[in-house]
């Protein structure tokens, strides 16, 4: 590194090269909005590491929700946020799917696009939607450079459907497309994905939720029936490939394949039922996942529906990889409730991770120093990672910044798997976000008044016994990217 007072060097430079430099200081430099039109927390689409001109790039799965519901159903169709229902059509009394295993480009959130492995253009694969009964036949087409297969997550179908590579059927050489056909004899969530080259295939995305609704239409329906299928990737800076060999760490978390601020959010009316069905197909985590707001029950596994006396009241659910649970709640007070896996660096991103421990560090000595050969440099880190995304640093070329987005108060400190349930008293009717809540007067925390303190006989500079009686840090308040300091 050899930097002149004039050199622009991204923070990826930095961030290998300084690193190195100042051992586990986290050295950063402020994004100027001014020199850099993307920087900030998040960048155009597909700005990212484009292909060679000659070459016009591969469209881009930007994880847009299509639902499918054709006449004649029963049932209310399950809603797969930022994922779409595998279309079907009957034939001869047999409900036919076709899925297509494919390279993707996908969009994990703005910013990030990265070379997956899907089915029909989408990471993960289309939700299937059927009804307990039904006979169901999938043509599997690979159009992938490698033999693969399907597995049934759960279905109870005849051994040699289970599509296990080598133990229950030959594997889908690359051009080919075998047939899968069995009836469904139970309902509930489930899931499928690729039971060949498992930790490759399913690292790269190749999998999806299937539900299976009862055969009599449900007495008591859902208003509002969603899934969120949990993934986990390795995806390193810049890269465009996710990383399937990598074991222990992961550094993109989703939601069907989407990373917030990426995530579309959860909208519910007031006094909506929501089911919500979570699936984990994560190669290596289990995930806790937090629901703010509500209570909710627990009310079936992939094993079955609970009985009634054994749904038990939640606030936060284990989900095993390899398994889906399905919550239930009525959506009562309106507002913004966050919904996140509450392993806290799975709302993380790619960078959120592995940083030297500055917390605490004076860095003013170290800051003047390199600011003689780097003008405008300056270690971060030393009061958390909330600054990170707080000053908008520039993001290096397809990358995700280390942590969440914008909000409407601040800047939110989470990313990854997270997402956000809206619940209001009215809905857009055409389905659409209905934006941030605007919280009544009076039910909105707020600075505390000199008048409100003195009244109720608090002292903010009161002694602890720590000795830091009233002393205060520095305070960040930066929304618009630029450093308060
Ligand atoms: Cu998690």
């Amino acid at each position: 590194m050899n930097p002149t007072p004039n050199s622009k060097i991204t923070r990826r430079d930095l961030v290998t090269q300084a690193a190195a430099l100042v051992g586990s200081g986290l050295l950063l430099r402020k994004a100027s909005a001014a020199e850099d039109p993307h920087a900030g927390h998040q960048m155009a689409h597909g700005n990212a590491g484009a292909k060679s001109a000659a070459k016009a790039p591969p469209a881009v799965s930007t994880g847009t929700t299509e639902i499918f519901a054709p006449e004649g159903i029963h049932y209310k169709p399950v809603i797969t946020p930022n994922g779409k229902t595998l279309p079907w059509k009957m034939v001869d009394g047999w409900k036919v799917f076709h899925l297509i295993a494919e390279p993707v480009s996908h969009e994990f959130a703005p910013g990030l696009v990265a070379e997956c492995w899907g089915y029909n253009g989408r990471v993960h694969g289309p939700t299937i939607e059927a009804v307990e009964g039904d006979k169901v036949r999938f043509y599997v087409t690979n159009r992938l450079e490698a033999s693969t297969t399907i597995h049934w997550h759960g279905i109870l179908l005849p051994s040699g459907m289970d599509g296990v590579g080598g133990v229950s059927q030959k594997a889908i050489l690359p051009g080919e497309t075998y047939k899968y056909e069995f009836t469904l004899k139970q309902h509930g969530t489930f899931m499928y994905h690729s039971h060949h080259d498992e930790m490759t295939q399913m690292q790269l995305g190749m999998m999806g939720m299937f539900i299976i609704h009862p055969k009599e239409p449900e007495a008591n329906p859902p208003d509002r029936d969603y899934t969120l299928l949990s993934s986990e990737w390795k995806i390193e800076v810049g890269a465009r490939r996710p990383d399937p060999n990598e074991m222990t760490d992961m550094n993109v978390f989703t939601f069907n394949g989407r990373s917030f601020p990426g995530t579309a959010p959860l909208l519910a009316k007031k006094g909506d039922k929501v089911r919500i069905r979570l699936g984990n197909l994560s190669t290596m985590s289990h995930h806790s996942i937090h629901l703010h707001g509500t209570t909710f029950k627990v009310v079936a596994t992939d094993g079955g529906q609970i009985p009634e006396a054994g749904q038990w009241p939640e606030i936060t659910v284990i989900m095993p990889t390899g398994s889906t649970r399905t919550i239930e709640f009525i959506a009562q007070e309106p507002g913004d409730w966050v919904m996140h896996c509450h392993m806290l660096h799975h709302v993380m991103t790619q960078m959120g991770h592995k940083f030297g421990n500055v917390i605490g560090m004076d860095a003013k000595g170290l800051d003047d120093r390199i600011s003689k050969l780097i003008p405008g440099y300056m270690v971060m880190g030393t009061t958390g990672m909330a600054e990170m995304g707080e000053m908008a640093m520039e993001s290096p070329p397809n990358s995700l910044p280390m942590v969440g987005g914008a909000g409407q108060y601040d800047y939110i400190t989470m990313g990854g798997m997270f997402t956000i349930l809206k619940v209001r008293e009215t809905l857009p009717a055409d389905g659409s976000d209905p934006g941030w809540y605007q919280a009544p007067p009076g039910t909105l925390s707020v600075a505390a008044t000199a008048d409100e303190l003195r009244r109720d006989g608090i002292d903010p500079k009161m002694n602890t016994g720590t000795g830091a009686g009233g002393k205060v840090a520095r305070a960040f308040r930066v929304k618009t990217g630029e450093c308060a300091m």
